[in-house]
């Protein structure tokens, strides 16, 4: 089998995030997040699931570093959980909290792997939540205060930092559709709750700056969507969802503008109401990279959006509708497998934003049914074919002149898919839940051996 060939200096790592593996939810003085809130209220999670044990990686995670450090990954992300740091969203750190990740950390780099810290991966201290959340300012400041107490304390050993995970995610699957924590369906509050988080990545990279924490970044997910038809009508409708999903955050952060058809695509629930003079020049600091996550594209078609009463409309009634991708074999997630859907969002942002730092791709994998062979163990062939497609395509990219940086499988291990709950597997390892075990599948020596062959071609006077 030919595998991708990528640039030698290429990094390779992969992800987790607090809320999806740690557990210990009612550990060592951590506070509730909007997470555990949403995973209490009956209907919201499948089977009534919740992070309360996940993988219970805040006691294992001495095996779990250990199975990355076999599997020879750079760079491994990781977030950390706001909520253990400050249970109540502010003041003054819990030092149990602090002390979890000196010691995650520290494992990491004796492993001889590179951390890099995501500061907010969606558990947000419920108490914030109880004032407002993302909907109001004030949520922004505080973001930057428990950024700068964990860049004091971590910005000596952790070199990469990433902000936020996804802010189209809190905001609008949050705050719009109600599939995310907090679960609300809501026109301008979902618009603010956008903004405010833009205004936190700003209120961080400030403060990660003072502190000389190391490189900063944002991690996005950019959809690839394309029109179900050639129409007038299918093609407008794209462009509307283009400014919901990827314009809201790459304008201001990467051309210190806000996109141009919001009354176009919201009419007047973007009243602009939660924007002050001087917001753009916070939001649009120089970043060192840009994390891009990517699973699979969509495709839209125009669809009427009055409602008959608009004060019920919500921010992501805006006229698209997805519509399912023909041809192409599905996940368990139910998304397409679309490989060159990955290089040509790539390259299109690339052409589109001509000032983008660096890029990593801080997520990219693929939910498979996963089920242990009589040999005991999980022959998970279609996420190969998954993660190889998506290198190959990686490849295209870099080769057409995109500046990629490094790439993480997301996950290291099966764990907590949010309001799909644990039948939805996307690790490399596979997490018993009866007992916790971890059992690496085929994949994860798959991806080993890849790095040891890409790791040979990148030694000095190997052929390249
Ligand atoms: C990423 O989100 C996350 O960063 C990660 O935590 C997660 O485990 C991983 O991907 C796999 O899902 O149909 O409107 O309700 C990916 C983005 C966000 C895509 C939620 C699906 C449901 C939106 N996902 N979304 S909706």
């Amino acid at each position: 089998m030919n595998e991708p060939k990528l640039p030698p200096g290429l990094l390779f790592g992969t992800a987790t995030a607090a809320y999806q593996v740690e557990g210990a939810a009612g550990e060592d003085g951590r506070g509730p997040s909007i997470w555990d809130t949403y995973c209490r209220t009956p209907g919201r999670v499948a089977r009534g699931e919740s992070g309360d044990v996940a993988c219970d990686h805040y006691h294992r995670y001495a095996e779990d570093v250990a199975l990355l450090a076999e599997l020879g990954v750079d760079l491994y992300r990781f977030s950390v959980s706001w909520p253990r740091i400050q249970p109540s969203g502010r003041g003054r750190p819990n030092p149990a909290g602090l002390a979890f990740y000196d010691r995650l950390v520290d494992t990491v780099l004796a492993a001889g792997v590179e951390p890099v810290l995501t500061l907010y991966h969606w558990d947000l201290p419920q108490a914030l939540e109880d004032e407002g959340g993302w909907r109001v300012r004030d949520t922004a400041r505080r973001f930057g205060e428990y950024a700068r107490i964990v860049a004091e304390h971590l910005g000596d050993r952790v070199n990469h930092w990433i902000t936020l995970n996804e802010p189209f995610c809190s905001a609008f699957v949050g705050h719009a559709v109600g599939r995310h924590a907090p679960g609300t369906r809501e026109g301008t509050p979902a618009l603010a709750a956008a903004h405010h988080l833009l205004l936190a990545h700003g209120a961080a990279v400030g403060e990660l700056r003072a502190c000389d924490a190391g490189r900063v970044g944002i991690t996005l997910n950019p959809d690839h969507l394309l029109p179900a038809t050639e129409t007038e009508a299918d093609r407008a409708a794209v462009e509307r969802a283009r400014t919901l999903h990827n314009r809201t955050w790459f304008d201001p952060l990467f051309t210190g503008a806000y996109p141009d058809n919001e009354q176009e695509v919201w009419g007047e629930l973007a009243d602009g109401s939660y924007r002050r003079e001087g917001d753009l020049e916070a939001i649009g600091q120089p970043l060192d990279f840009l994390g891009v996550n990517f699973y699979r594209p969509i495709m839209l078609r125009d669809v009427p959006h009055e409602q008959a009463d608009p004060r019920l409309r919500t921010a992501v009634d805006i006229g698209a509708e997805q519509v399912s991708f023909q041809g192409a074999r599905h996940t368990t997630m139910g998304w397409p497998v679309v490989p060159e859907s990955f290089a040509d969002l790539l390259v299109d942002l690339d052409r589109r934003y001509p000032g983008l730092p660096p890029i990593l791709i801080t997520e990219n994998g693929s939910a498979e049914a996963d089920e242990p062979d009589e040999d005991g163990r999980v022959h998970d062939e279609d996420r190969i074919a998954y993660l190889r497609d998506h290198l190959s395509a990686l490849a295209r990219a870099i080769d057409a002149g995109v500046d990629v940086r490094g790439y993480f499988v997301w996950s290291l291990l099966d764990n907590f898919e949010w309001a799909y709950g644990y039948d939805r597997r996307f690790g490399l390892v596979r997490v018993d839940y009866e007992n916790l075990e971890r059992h690496p599948k085929d994949s994860y020596h798959w991806y080993r051996d890849y790095l040891t062959s890409h790791r040979l071609r990148r030694a000095p006077g190997a052929p390249s």
